[in-house]
């Protein structure tokens, strides 16, 4: 894959709603769009997902740009590429920085694909034409808006409702969510904020029949959890846990977890992922693509992502709508009767809104291999 050009454009993008999860609140998204260019006028798109600020994992927007331009692209220039898996032996040197090495990954996915005349889906082995997505709703005001919030989308289709929880903000009002959506499947993600010492009120969640908890403990752990996952009949989901294949090999066998929400970022790319629910299938866990509040390249790669196999349960990767005034693709992700149609042109399958990712780009910065 021979890649002549790379161009980082950083971006910086409102959120029409505020998010917040048990760390805080977001209203606005900075990252990085990478594009690699080959000598055929082919460009490969990817995007960064780290935050402004390390609550999630330890990169940033900042340590991402550090990384893939001081180790990253250095490491693209001495080396060449036969085929997309060949980048994570190219990145292996460098330690962890998963989301800097996906965000430069992800765009040699999509130039691959492109240089293929295949849609990413298809190169990376995906069958699926449409996905199944859920929504993730972040802490509200108050009940009742949550109440309003989960009502919208449930009447615009989607497949499940994620509803972020912390101490103070949840079993009682997960119980009244219930209450009102006794059918709705409902899932809850603590992003960390429990202890042991939580798990009488833990415990009390498996009343409410929600799909599962989505790392209740802590970010780094996966002991723990299975001490809970003993105890609790809830299935629980890690996400922050989890940055490589070898971080699923241990869960499993330690029992810490049943299902699994991959990130492209956070497991260093679209290779790991692929690897992940390659294990994931042989061991029988439950696999999704979870979100970061994507734009519309990063969406278009958890699209194509979900379309391999063991992607059996609804993702976060909701439509372009849900986040922004307006995306950096085109046409924009939408969302019918909880599906999403994978596109079937090359590569990430969308067109980039020039005009839109110029809107939003602070700065542009060129590096030619
Ligand atoms: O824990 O899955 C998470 C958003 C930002 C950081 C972490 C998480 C989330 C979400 C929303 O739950 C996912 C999305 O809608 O993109
Ligand atoms: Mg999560």
């Amino acid at each position: 894959i021979p890649v002549k050009q790379i161009k980082l454009r950083r971006i910086k993008m409102m959120l029409n709603d505020p998010f917040t999860t048990s760390f805080g609140t977001m209203q606005e998204k900075e990252f990085f769009i990478t594009e690699v260019l080959d000598n055929d006028g082919n460009h490969g798109f990817g995007e960064s997902v780290a935050f402004t600020s390390p609550w999630y994992s330890e990169e940033t927007v900042e340590t991402n740009h550090h990384i893939m331009k001081d180790f990253l692209i250095q490491r693209l220039r001495k080396n060449i590429l036969h085929h997309p898996d060949d980048v994570l032996e190219v990145f292996k040197p460098i330690k962890r920085n998963n989301m800097a090495k996906s965000a430069l990954e992800g765009a040699i996915w999509d130039l691959y694909a492109k240089q293929n005349q295949i849609p990413l889906a298809e190169a990376l082995g995906g069958t699926k034409k449409e996905i199944d997505v859920g929504i993730s709703i972040g802490i509200q005001p108050s009940v009742n808006d949550l109440l309003q919030t989960i009502d919208h989308y449930v009447k615009e289709g989607y497949k499940r409702i994620k509803i972020k929880i912390k101490p103070g903000w949840d079993y009682d009002v997960l119980k009244e969510v219930r209450k009102h959506f006794p059918e709705t499947p409902i899932m809850a993600d603590a992003n960390s904020a429990y202890t042991l010492k939580d798990i009488d009120q833990l415990k009390k969640l498996d009343e409410l029949d929600l799909m599962m908890i989505e790392q209740p403990l802590a970010h780094n752990d996966i002991v723990d959890h299975a001490k809970l996952q003993a105890t609790l009949g809830t299935p629980i989901c890690l996400d922050e846990s989890i940055h490589s294949l070898e971080d699923v090999r241990k869960a499993i066998e330690l029992k810490s977890c049943s299902i699994i929400n991959i990130k492209i970022g956070r497991v260093g790319g679209l290779s790991e992922a692929k690897r992940i629910q390659d294990l994931c299938q042989k061991h029988d866990i439950d696999v999704w693509c979870g979100g970061m509040l994507e734009a519309g390249v990063g969406r278009a790669h958890n699209i194509a992502l979900t379309t391999l196999p063991q992607f059996v349960l609804p993702g976060d990767t909701a439509g372009s709508s849900r986040y922004w005034k307006k995306d950096i693709i085109k046409p924009e992700v939408t969302v019918h009767d909880g599906m999403i149609a994978v596109p079937d042109k090359p590569g990430i399958g969308y067109e980039i809104d020039d005009e839109a990712l110029d809107a939003f780009t602070v700065k542009e910065e060129i590096f030619n291999l």
